[in-house]
């Protein structure tokens, strides 16, 4: 199949996971086309099957904001035409599924049809879509889709709770290459923890949603029972204030910010816990990331964490804000070894259960529902 990729180019989970299904698709033998404002971060275009074409936002001392939707349609049009593209699949639905409608809208004017598959990821429902700057065109464009997939349960439910759905949306969970994250030159403890202390973990881009503050405060918990420290990746606009909070709470130095680092595999690799404290999170992909490192997850049960982080096999989970129940659930593993050892192998055992071979094909399934409409 010649399928075109949309989606968010940067470090979002969801560009992640679009990237990465494009990879496996091309690797499957399909012609994968990347439609986006820059190159995917994990995106190497010299694979076979791969393109990578820029949609160019051009700038106009007029517009305060650019009309960027208008650009990406133009781009899908241009390239279904020029690449000969069957179907087109679009991730996070806003404004992507927007301009595919439109893309569609105009190709139809030429005489073809292009097949739209849309994946609700998370925030362009519950956060971003449910605003009613939004909400008409959302729900119109997500009507509008040919095939809709979710990422988890609770983003379905979400999504026929909040919007008027007249579609039928399959659940296509996030998928792993665990065999990545197995480091055969092992892993270097000593250099993070000095003193054999326990590492716990955290990975995001920081924002408001992530309740750092949750991370910090159940850190500073766990540190007070267990010499260990903590790893804060990522970035985003709760960092400066988690600096601070560590920093008023006597524990700066056992708190390493590292940023936006691409060192993530080798850091989970050392780590013995992860934590993640979102009040909303359709799926949780750091999660599962944690998981294939054989890393336990101390999470919320917020929205789809609970289908990734199962509770008393692969980590635990508590309501979003209760930082004691969870400071005290990683304190069950970091304090017994056997217990530590038994959970790293369960998160494991799980986290394969969301493979390629197993994901992988319940999208090209959907690929040839959307293209059987067609007929
Ligand atoms: O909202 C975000 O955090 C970004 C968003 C994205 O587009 O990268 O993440 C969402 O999609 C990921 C991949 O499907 C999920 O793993 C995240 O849980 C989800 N984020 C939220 O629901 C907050």
């Amino acid at each position: 199949m010649k399928i075109g990729i949309v989606c968010y180019p940067t470090y979002g989970g969801s560009g992640v996971v679009a990237t990465e299904l494009g990879i496996q698709l091309a690797k499957k033998g399909h012609e994968i086309h990347f439609i986006t404002y820059s190159q995917p971060v994990r995106l190497d275009i010299l694979e076979p099957n791969i393109f990578y074409h820029e949609v160019n936002v051009h700038d106009y001392p007029l517009f305060e904001y650019q009309p960027y939707e208008l650009a990406l349609s133009s781009k899908m049009v241009d390239t279904v035409l020029t690449e000969g593209i069957e179907l087109l699949h679009v991730h996070y639905a806003i404004p992507h599924a927007y301009a595919a409608y439109m893309a569609k809208k105009i190709l139809l004017e030429k005489g073809k049809y292009l097949p739209v598959v849309t994946t609700l990821h998370g925030t362009d429902i519950t956060l971003v879509g449910k605003n009613p700057s939004y909400k008409p065109a959302a729900t119109f464009s997500i009507n509008k889709s040919d095939v809709v997939t979710s990422v988890s349960e609770s983003l379905k439910k979400d999504t026929l709770s909040s919007f008027v759905i007249k579609n039928d949306i399959k659940v296509i969970p996030n998928f792993i290459d665990t065999d990545l994250y197995q480091m055969n030159d092992g892993c270097n403890r000593a250099q993070m923890a000095p003193n054999n202390e326990r590492i716990v973990i955290h990975i995001s881009n920081m924002r408001k949603l992530k309740r750092i503050p949750d991370v910090i405060s159940v850190f500073h918990r766990i540190q007070q029972e267990e010499e260990s420290v903590l790893l804060m990746l990522g970035d985003g606009p709760e960092r400066e204030r988690a600096e601070q909070q560590a920093r008023e709470l006597g524990i700066a130095n056992k708190v390493k910010f590292l940023g936006k680092t691409s060192e993530v595999r080798r850091l989970l690799c050392m780590s013995d816990l992860f934590l993640l404290t979102s009040e909303n999170e359709s799926f949780g992909l750091v999660a599962l990331e944690a998981m294939a490192a054989k890393v336990p997850v101390i999470s919320s049960n917020a929205g789809g964490i609970p289908e990734v982080n199962i509770h008393g096999v692969t980590g635990y989970t508590a309501a979003p804000g209760e930082v004691e129940e969870m400071a005290v659930l990683a304190l069950s593993l970091l304090q017994d070894d056997e217990k530590l050892a038994q959970f790293k192998q369960q998160a494991f055992e799980h986290a394969k259960e969301f493979s390629i071979e197993k994901i992988v094909p319940m999208y090209e399934a959907a690929y040839h529902k959307a293209l059987a409409a067609i007929h």
